[in-house]
């Protein structure tokens, strides 16, 4: 009950901030995008992360408007950074969204006056939902990413393979790509077996024509044999840690 009305008042006062992860192309090793973050400058408790508030935001109903203040916030500083020209037309930026969002009828109509209201392309948005929450069922989402998908804005599966994905839904989904989660690579380097995994993994992505970014990257080791498996775009602590709007605005100039 504190927590809930502490996030109450937490989206009024700005409490609520996005750190950075930046997107990496595997080619050059250049920055291509960056997941957002949801970061809480609690007052009385410090920095809270996300898992500790993301239920309950989630349970109250709260969990689309912090989404909204996000993407505002985010947007605005895709704005910036384009008009600093420390980014081109192609970056895109990643917000992770819950099924709440999906299941709101209004949400891409938000989305799009969003995009509008800072005047940037659609292009620029990548939307990332578990996948355990697309698989769920229902089909009152697919509404929401039919609209998203007219639009332009793109939808990544984030933790790719840890959920239970029926694979002719997979084909299905009107999603642009997925994100491969880190407990797929964190043994690659050490364990055949895990490659081969992960080889599989990879194929049926692309026989569903998505695209592929893999997450949790921490070793360089890692990184030479995602890149010799013909990955190109990776995340993880081995290129960048999540940053705050100034630290990442400082990796894009040095990136330049
Ligand atoms: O940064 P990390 O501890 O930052 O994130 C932990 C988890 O919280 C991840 O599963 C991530 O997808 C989720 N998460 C981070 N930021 C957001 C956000 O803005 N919205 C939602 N729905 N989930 C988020
Ligand atoms: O579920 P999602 O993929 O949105 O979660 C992203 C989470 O993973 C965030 O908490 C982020 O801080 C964390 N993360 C990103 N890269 C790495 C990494 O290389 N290693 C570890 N341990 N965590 C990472
Ligand atoms: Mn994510
Ligand atoms: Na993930």
């Amino acid at each position: 009950a504190e927590m809930l009305a502490d996030l109450r008042q937490a989206l009024g006062t700005d409490q609520f901030f996005p750190a950075y992860q930046a997107v990496i192309s595997l080619a050059d090793e250049s920055i291509v995008g960056a997941e957002a973050l949801v970061r809480w400058q609690r007052t009385g408790h410090g920095l809270v992360r996300p898992d500790q508030f993301l239920p309950t935001a989630e349970e109250s109903g709260m969990i689309g408007e912090l989404t909204e203040y996000l993407l505002d916030r985010v947007l605005y500083d895709v704005k910036t950074w384009r008009a600093a020209k420390l980014i081109d037309d192609t970056f895109k930026v990643h917000l992770n969204v819950t099924s709440r969002e999906l299941h709101d009828l209004r949400f891409a109509d938000a989305v799009r006056t969003a995009l509008r209201h800072h005047d940037l392309p659609a292009t620029v948005l990548v939307l990332e939902i578990t996948e355990n929450r697309l698989m769920s069922g229902d089909n009152l989402h697919r509404y929401t990413l039919l609209a998203l998908r007219k639009m332009g804005v793109e939808v990544f599966i984030d933790d790719f393979g840890t959920g239970y994905s029926s694979i002719s839904y997979l084909r299905q989904l009107p999603v642009a790509g997925a994100k491969i989660d880190k407990s797929l690579v964190d043994d690659i380097a050490v364990d055949p077996t895990q490659e081969s995994f992960l080889r599989a993994i990879s194929d049926l992505i692309a026989a569903c024509e998505l695209k592929c970014i893999v997450e949790g990257v921490e070793t360089i080791e890692q990184s030479a044999k995602l890149k010799a498996m013909g990955f190109t775009m990776v995340q993880g602590f081995h290129y960048a840690r999540p940053v705050d709007t100034s630290g990442f605005s400082e990796l894009l100039l040095q990136g330049r």
